[in-house]
């Protein structure tokens, strides 16, 4: 017999969360324009929105904000974050941000020349969005396999170094400001990369003098899935492979609402280049605040240097990717299409294959999103057609790779009796599948329209 492990914690605060009836159910989501952002929290009943920011932090963290030094200059909390930075990635400079698009601002403006590409497997939105910004142009290099939801492969997120070397040879290394590795790949639905790619990446690009940085929102949930699958790592600890990991990069950008286990922070992290250092720490200064704080308070920054100890605890690691993988299987037990292995943070149901009779133009994900909703008050989102937007020359709606329904699971938040709850809804709403309908949009705004757009079902 098989025995499930048990979260290994317990419980000493609890937040009560409501079912509201079905009928309001149907009222607010209509008002929200049949839009799940528009929602409000306390309408939800089961938020499986995102991964960032929503975790629970341990009695630990909470005893270490009690602990804020909230000094405006050499916060004592900084040199303490700056300690577990140093000790986890083996990188000597750390720049706080108060997220990781702040981290994302101040680097890329220093990296990026106008008209320059950003390679990467596959940027994460925001991520695109502060390259067009700083003027230049994202490329994603994924493998194939990362757009076929339904074959195996262990490690779905790395780069296609074919892809790579072709394209520094032919758009010439000049033209390449630097290479983002972005760990777990979110867009591709958490999936991670292979430590095997991370260093073939490096190679090729040390070959034409591109430089790497990494994208280090999940580092952690990335280094257990290279312990768990990649040959001569299973007897390693988390840390030696995250030093590893980063022993191929010179810089990193960290979204530590996820693998910090904290609800904001950020930071960059350099591994030793003192000129870059100082160009980046300069404008942060601008945009984000003072070197010691970056945004953020001594207490934030206490919290985020404890979660980084914690979250590369295997107890931890596997009680949260097991959780994720729990609710993956029962999904496939019951036919349900979803991208496969699952990923670290969220289970990706493949909208595509599970309403193919809605086409892309009218949101088959979106469709899924809301019905869900409706049957059981969960909030998924879409990651599709609505999030890719139009093109901006043409004004045609583009089409999506994959229509996915991002069930995402916030750490240490949810038991596997939600797991449950959830996978026994979609269940349901598989088996009259046929009966739901696309959408239109009622009001569509220009920019990142999936967050405040109207919508209404089609007849
Ligand atoms: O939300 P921020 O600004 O702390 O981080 C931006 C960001 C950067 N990289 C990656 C891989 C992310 O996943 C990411 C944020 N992700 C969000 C908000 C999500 O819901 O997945």
């Amino acid at each position: 017999m098989t025995v499930r492990k048990p979260e290994p914690y317990r419980i000493k605060m609890v937040e009560p969360i409501r079912l509201i009836p079905r009928e309001q159910r149907e009222k607010r989501l209509e008002e929200a324009g049949y839009n799940v952002f528009a929602l409000k929290g306390e309408d939800i009943f089961i938020d499986l929105l995102t991964d960032s920011g929503t975790g629970a932090m341990s009695d630990n963290q909470w005893a270490g904000m009690m602990l804020g030094d909230e000094s405006y200059a050499g916060s004592r909390n900084f040199y303490n974050l700056e300690k577990t930075v140093q000790d986890t990635f083996g990188y000597k400079y750390l720049i706080p941000t108060h997220q990781g698009r702040g981290a994302e601002k101040s680097l890329f403006s220093q990296l990026i020349k106008t008209d320059q590409y950003v390679l990467g497997n596959m940027h994460f939105d925001t991520t695109e969005a502060h390259i067009h910004l700083a003027g230049g142009i994202p490329v994603n290099l994924v493998i194939e396999d990362a757009y076929d939801t339904s074959t195996y492969h262990p490690f779905k997120g790395n780069t296609d170094l074919e892809k790579l070397e072709s394209f520094i040879k032919d758009k010439g290394a000049e033209n390449i400001a630097f290479m983002l590795i972005t760990v777990t790949c979110n867009s591709a639905g958490g999936q991670p990369v292979s430590m095997k790619n991370i260093k073939g990446v490096s190679e090729i690009c040390r070959k034409y003098g591109v430089r790497v940085f990494i994208d280090s929102a999940r580092f952690a949930e990335n280094a257990y899935f290279i312990k768990k699958r990649e040959e001569g790592y299973g007897e390693k600890s988390i840390v030696e492979i995250v030093r590893e990991m980063y022993s191929y990069a010179e810089g990193l950008t960290m979204s530590a609402k996820k693998d910090a286990l904290v609800n904001i922070g950020g930071f960059i992290a350099i591994k030793d280049d003192e000129e870059l250092y100082n160009k980046v720490r300069e404008v942060n200064v601008a945009f984000e605040g003072f070197p010691t704080y970056g945004g953020l308070a001594g207490r934030d920054l206490e919290a985020m240097a404890r979660g980084l100890r914690e979250v590369v605890e295997m107890p931890y690691l596997e009680s949260r990717i097991g959780q994720v993988e729990y609710l993956g299987q029962r999904l496939m037990d019951a036919g349900i299409p979803i991208q496969y292995p699952v990923g670290g943070h969220a289970v990706f149901v493949d909208a595509k294959k599970f309403l193919p009779h809605i086409p892309y133009f009218q949101f088959p994900a979106v469709s899924l999103c809301n019905e869900l909703y409706l049957e059981a008050g969960v909030r998924a989102v879409e990651i599709g057609s609505l999030l890719l937007g139009r093109d901006p020359r043409t004004g045609e709606q583009l089409e999506s790779p994959m229509e996915l329904l991002r069930l995402t699971i916030p750490r240490r938040v949810y038991t596997y009796n939600h797991m449950d709850y959830v996978a026994d809804a979609l269940i349901e709403i598989y088996k009259r599948r046929d009966k739901l309908t696309g959408l239109d949009f009622v009001f569509e705004p220009k920019i990142l329209r999936h967050f405040t757009a109207k919508m209404k079902p089609v007849e």
